[in-house]
């Protein structure tokens, strides 16, 4: 791991700048890339209101159904094809990240983002794991690479006001406890604003959870 700096946004909410290496960077760039690219890999989600996600998905462990709202072990909106399993060395990652702020994940699901120049997430909550799982405030873990992202949280209620935070390449977030169902989103990317010699261009992001 690197030298980083733990900020606590809110109760549950940690922001722990720089925590991945140049090394670690580069690993879960050129692993994301290479599976993005199997059959199984990278799409673009449309939702069920018809909506294009502007932003390309791949699930590892479980497949998130963005019809319905639910995991299933098949692409069942997309084409069909098994999921790829979750890199048991990349689940590590995300279980030092939650315990560098005190907290346990057991992560057997793994969303990966890819942001290019228009890439964006509306606001929204991660309430489809398991009613355990979210009784419990078992946190989500982010894990960035890439390009800055302006990235929003709120409270529980959409209306809440909204904190606005930058995350930039090797950082991590931790989303726990009260602050697991908060409202949060990605308004836009930074292109060009990525620090590290990688060879990607645009944002990859990283969200383990546990079922
Ligand atoms: C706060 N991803 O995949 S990561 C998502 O950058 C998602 O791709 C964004 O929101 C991205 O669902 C933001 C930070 C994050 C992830 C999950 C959370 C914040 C969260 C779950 C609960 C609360
Ligand atoms: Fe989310």
């Amino acid at each position: 791991m690197n030298a980083s700096q733990i900020v606590n946004i809110r109760t549950g909410a940690f922001h722990i700048r720089g925590f991945l290496n140049c090394k670690e960077q580069q690993r879960i760039e050129d692993a994301c890339i290479e599976l993005g690219r199997c059959p199984n890999g990278f799409y673009q989600p449309v939702l069920r209101t018809g909506a294009r996600m502007r932003l390309r998905m791949m699930c590892l462990g479980r497949h998130w159904n963005a019809k319905r709202y639910m995991y299933e072990d098949v692409r069942g909106d997309v084409d069909r094809r098994p999921v790829h399993p979750l890199p048991a060395w990349l689940a590590e990652i995300a279980r030092q990240a939650a315990s560098a702020v005190q907290m346990r994940i057991q992560p057997d699901i793994a969303l990966v983002n890819y942001y290019d120049a228009g890439g964006r997430l509306g606001l929204h909550r991660d309430n489809d794991e398991s009613p355990e799982t979210i009784a419990t405030g078992v946190p989500v873990v982010s894990l960035s690479v890439g390009d800055d992202a302006e990235f929003v949280f709120g409270g529980t209620r959409r209306a809440d006001p909204l904190t606005h935070i930058l995350l930039c390449s090797g950082d991590a977030f931790v989303f726990g406890g009260p602050a697991r169902l908060c409202y949060h989103g990605i308004n836009r990317l930074r292109t060009g604003t990525c620090r590290e010699p990688l060879s990607l261009t645009g944002r990859l992001n990283v969200t383990f959870r546990q079922f």
